[in-house]
């Protein structure tokens, strides 16, 4: 057994968990080299500066790079520890694409030395961890890895699942409680090590794919809860009664906690990770997966009832209010609003005015002749329809007489009354 220095850790993949992630470690004073195929990403990072939008990340980033314990590069070298951050997606069918972690995990195999330890941060599907010492014991034969050779495994190997919430990345990166499975209990308690120089709350140790569960788990959780929410918003509107008011009296109940309902579910996480579980086990996860459907369902529902107010105007003018798939963030990954809007955009059933506070361009996708991207004074000023689709902290603020003459599509509850 090898037991592992923490004098230089790379991580792979710079975006919205690896970058924070290292310039955590960095701030804590060890050496960190990040590694990222994006040529920009690297550059950006290496002048101290950052591509992404997260609270405080800038500053951290910042000092990192100035005090020399953070640098980027395109191509990985000789480390104590490796960790992965990069994405898994899903590809046609719903079915998990961890053809990123191969990638990394194939790039790092050459530069890998004895006494390493290699950690998954990625959200996987169960049985990953243990393909990631497979994939590498392909490249260095030379070395012991633990899918054969247990303790006695020259590298130790484990996944430690991020489960930061995008927007308290920074804080709950030190506060969250960590999950870490390895594949053998050397290897969980080396990775258990290292966390234990950032984290300050509790590191627990368990086996890999009970780590890879209960990352699914807990994403799976949240999106049945959300789902419950978005039916029950759905029953609401046929029995004509306020969602809202009725979740509020609901969550008097001591033992009741209904989220939010939306236009939708968003995000690489939730809306990704459920189907993890139900590629694994699909005639078992039969909740899950209609969880699933039901969020995926609810963008249909909002643009019935954007159709139905627009097809009462002459000329209808629809200011989209976010596009991003939460508040306050600039992430449109899978998000909602984005569908809603393309489709609103293609049907041309209205001129659109898409206000987002967090970019400066209308992705290639929402450009047409029928569209622009505006302030939201502008927005509110000009348009007769206005839809709320991210609950961003700038939409809340608008003054209630400032809608009076509007016809409003609050799906994100944001102007209800307390
Ligand atoms: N949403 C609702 N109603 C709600 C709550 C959320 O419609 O009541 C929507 C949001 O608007 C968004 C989507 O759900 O579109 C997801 O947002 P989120 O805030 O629930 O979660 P994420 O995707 O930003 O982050 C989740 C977190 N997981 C859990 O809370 C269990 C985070 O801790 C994970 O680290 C992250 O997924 C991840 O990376 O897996």
């Amino acid at each position: 057994m090898h037991k592992t220095a923490f004098n230089k850790v790379s991580v792979i993949g710079l975006g919205y968990i690896g970058l924070p992630t290292a310039a955590v470690i960095a701030s804590r004073g060890i050496e960190v080299i990040g590694v990222d195929v994006s040529r920009h990403a690297v550059d950006t990072i290496n002048q101290g500066k950052i591509h992404i939008v997260e609270p405080d990340l800038d500053m951290l980033v910042q000092s990192a790079v100035t005090t020399g314990k953070l640098r980027a590069s395109t191509e990985p070298e000789a480390a104590d520890v490796f960790m992965i951050a990069v994405p898994t997606p899903f590809s046609d069918g719903h079915k998990p694409d961890v053809s990123y972690i191969e990638a990394a995990v194939k790039a790092i195999a050459p530069v890998l030395q004895k006494g390493n330890l290699v950690i998954l941060e990625s959200t996987s599907p169960v049985g990953t961890t243990e393909k990631m010492s497979e994939w590498m014991s392909e490249i260095r034969n030379d070395l012991k890895f633990p899918h054969q050779n247990g303790e006695q495994a020259d590298i130790q190997i484990a996944h430690c699942p991020e489960r930061v919430l995008p927007g308290y990345v920074i804080q709950e990166l030190v506060s969250n409680d960590r999950v870490i499975g390895g594949l053998t209990p050397f290897c969980a308690e080396q990775a258990k090590a290292l966390y234990e120089v950032f984290v300050k709350a509790s590191c627990i140790i368990t086996d890999a794919r009970t780590a890879e569960m209960a990352k699914l788990t807990e994403n799976s959780f949240r999106d049945v809860n959300i789902a419950f929410a978005n039916e029950l918003s759905i029953i609401c509107d046929k029995l004509n009664i306020n969602v809202w008011e009725l979740i509020k009296l609901a969550n008097r109940h001591p033992r009741v906690s209904i989220l939010k309902p939306g236009p939708g579910v968003g995000g690489h996480c939730i809306a990704v990770d459920p189907w993890f579980i139900v590629d694994s086990a699909p005639d078992e996860a039969q909740l899950i997966r209609t969880a699933r459907e039901v969020n995926d369902g609810k963008p249909e529902f909002v643009l019935e009832k954007i159709r139905k107010v627009a097809g009462e105007f002459k000329q209808p003018k629809i200011a989209l209010l976010g596009l991003a798939f939460k508040a306050d963030i600039d992430d449109l990954r899978e998000s909602p609003a984005v569908g809603i809007a393309q489709k609103v955009i293609q049907e041309a059933c209205a001129e659109v005015l898409i206000v987002e506070p967090h970019i400066n361009e209308l992705p290639a996708k929402l450009q047409g002749d029928n569209v622009k991207l505006v302030s939201l004074a502008d927005s509110l000023g000009e348009a007769n329809i206005i839809v709320t689709l991210t609950d961003h902290t700038v939409f809340k603020q608008v003054k209630q007489s400032v809608l009076q003459e509007k016809v409003i599509i609050d799906a994100r509850g944001i102007w209800e009354k307390d």
